[in-house]
């Protein structure tokens, strides 16, 4: 019973200075601001950091004739098949089977064009890599002259995956492009996540 009683005692004399506390502080006044963050949709840059498509190789800020046209390049590897090369998005990509590899793109009819741009996605996921690139026209689709010759070109994310192939301007009915190597080692074929024309 002592114990009890002790116990009893010890919690009281414990219990008395916080009662003591609240009675001379008072209670404060409690100010609550609630601060509401605007909705994200979607991945935001602040102003403070640079924009990294700054230093993007440009392109033409004309009309892609390649855009959604028909296009053909009789062997693709797994589902990276040839509409993929210019549906506009570059999350999506055509792969040749093996080289050489060649991609036509029917233009439905005569543009002067001057500069086919190949990109892949500007992911850093897509390391750099080099492919070798060539580019002929035609009228017809079946007699194809060179504008420009098989060069070698550097693609690089920081400067947005893409590369731009500038040629004397012509008047092209078909474009085709045809890679004869890819240095990537993850791959045995060209890639392109969209090939455009302008
Ligand atoms: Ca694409």
């Amino acid at each position: 019973m002592n114990r009890i009683c002790c116990l009893i005692c010890a919690l009281m004399l414990l219990a008395a200075p916080l009662g003591a506390l609240g009675e001379s502080a008072g209670d404060p006044e409690t100010i609550v601001t609630i601060v509401r963050t605007p909705e994200q949709a979607q991945a935001e840059r602040p102003p403070c950091f640079p924009d990294p498509a700054d230093d993007y190789i440009p392109l033409p800020e004309t009309e892609n004739f390649a855009l959604g046209k028909p296009v053909h390049s009789g062997a693709h590897t797994d589902v990276y098949v040839d509409k993929n090369v210019n549906d506009g998005k570059t999350d999506t990509y055509w792969e040749s089977k093996g080289f050489p590899a060649e991609i036509t793109f029917d233009l439905q009819g005569a543009f002067t064009v001057s500069t086919v741009a190949v990109c892949l996605n500007p992911s850093s996921i897509w390391e750099p890599r080099i492919q070798e690139i060539a580019v002929e026209i035609s009228q017809d689709g079946e007699n194809y002259i060179q504008v420009s010759p098989a060069g070698k070109y550097q693609f690089d994310a920081a400067t947005g995956n893409r590369v731009r192939i500038d040629f004397e301007a012509v008047q092209a009915c078909f474009v085709k492009v045809i890679f004869t190597l890819n240095s990537s080692s993850r791959t045995g074929g060209a890639q392109a996540a969209e090939i455009c024309v302008y």
